[in-house]
């Protein structure tokens, strides 16, 4: 069987290497690639051929590392490399079976690591990164051997799996309650319109900042009510379909016009209760596990509470920082065999 693996991460980059190993390599690459000077590939027999992708067009080079082993060295675009890989099955070459490429070596895992330290978008994730690039290839063998430490490493999945991801925050509420308001005062800039008109807000509104290190993306919605006007339903639709995959639920609620929660398929993570410079009693809200945090989206007040409070209500836990933690789905999953 001849194999073959994309040796470079994937994404961002400007070099893709494909490795491609076995019996029929010459022959696949072969029937893939035309070297310049029109001589087939398999009779060249040279360490490094320079010639063009028959289905692409683009420039590459093949390198032969000796026996049945052989590079393609492209330009690292997504499209060019999809469309090797597509080309190099459809001759009949296999990517790894996960058993058959060691997928529970240390360099498995470091690669894993530098993949993701390349897609990184802050300092704080980058750091937590390039502290498991030290750490985690080392523990990969002790992992295997040792129950005890294995079931402290999966139990930081749902952590590991997450920090380095974008974490999509979706503000709901009445409308007028402040939403846009609030999105404005976290993002530092306008973003979104704001009136004092109810329903002003239709369209979804993302926009990508930080919060406390961590890579979010923050939607603001149409106000959810039972509206007669077809836009501002369809608004109210596409708020809803935000919130079915969101990573956190923030609620804002009017503090100067309070009115009960009836929506009980939305759970708020975090209630905000906005317009606290109005309001002249404190809020009674119903009983609620979710933290609540009093702001001012115009006046500024209690935004920095409310970051931190996000951040922590993302996170609400750090590993130690020995600790080896499982970064994708898949280390999850082949380690946990072991158990
Ligand atoms: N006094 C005061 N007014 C606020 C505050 N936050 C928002 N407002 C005002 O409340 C009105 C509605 O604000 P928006 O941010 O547009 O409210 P919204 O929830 O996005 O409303 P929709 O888009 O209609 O759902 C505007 O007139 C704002 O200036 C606040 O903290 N204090
Ligand atoms: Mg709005």
């Amino acid at each position: 069987m001849t194999h073959f693996q994309q040796l470079t991460p994937a994404g961002r980059g400007a070099i893709a290497v494909i490795a491609v190993s076995g019996k029929d390599a010459l022959q696949i690459i072969g029937a893939c690639f035309t070297p310049v000077g029109k001589r087939p590939f398999k009779d060249l027999q040279k360490q490094l051929t320079y010639g063009h992708w028959n289905s692409t067009g683009e420039d590459l080079l093949v390198v032969h590392n000796g026996g049945l082993n052989y590079e393609i060295q492209s330009h690292g675009s997504q499209a060019a490399v999809s469309a090797i890989k597509a080309d190099l099955s459809r001759h009949g070459a296999r990517p790894p079976k996960p058993a058959t490429f060691a997928t529970l070596s240390p360099q498995r895992f470091r690669a894993d690591v530098e993949r993701l330290l390349c897609e990184s978008t802050t300092a704080r994730t980058a750091e937590l990164l390039l502290r498991q690039w030290h750490i985690l290839p080392p523990a990969v063998d002790r992992l295997k051997q040792d129950p005890a430490q294995l079931d402290s490493f999966l139990g930081w999945g749902s952590f590991g799996m997450r920090f380095h991801q974008r974490q999509s925050i979706v503000f709901c509420g009445r409308p007028n309650a402040g939403k846009s308001s609030l999105t404005n005062a976290i993002l530092g800039f306008e973003r979104a319109i704001v009136t004092p008109i109810a329903g002003t807000t239709r369209d979804v509104l993302t926009h990508h900042t930080v919060i406390d290190g961590w890579p979010v993306e923050l939607s603001d919605t149409a106000g959810l009510r039972d509206a007669d006007n077809q836009i501002e339903q369809i608004g109210v639709a596409k708020a809803r379909q935000k919130l079915e995959t969101a990573d956190l639920i923030i609620s804002v609620i009017d503090a100067a016009d309070p009115q009960p929660w009836d929506h009980d398929d939305i759970q708020p993570d975090i209630i905000v209760v906005n317009k606290s410079d109005l309001a002249k009693t404190p809020v009674n809200l119903q009983a609620t596990e979710a933290p609540v945090v009093s702001v001012s989206a115009t006046q500024g007040t209690g935004i920095a509470e409310l970051l931190l409070v996000t951040s922590q209500t993302l996170f609400p836990k750090l590993p130690p920082s020995n600790q080896p933690i499982p970064l994708t789905e898949s280390q999850i999953e082949d380690l946990s065999n072991f158990k």
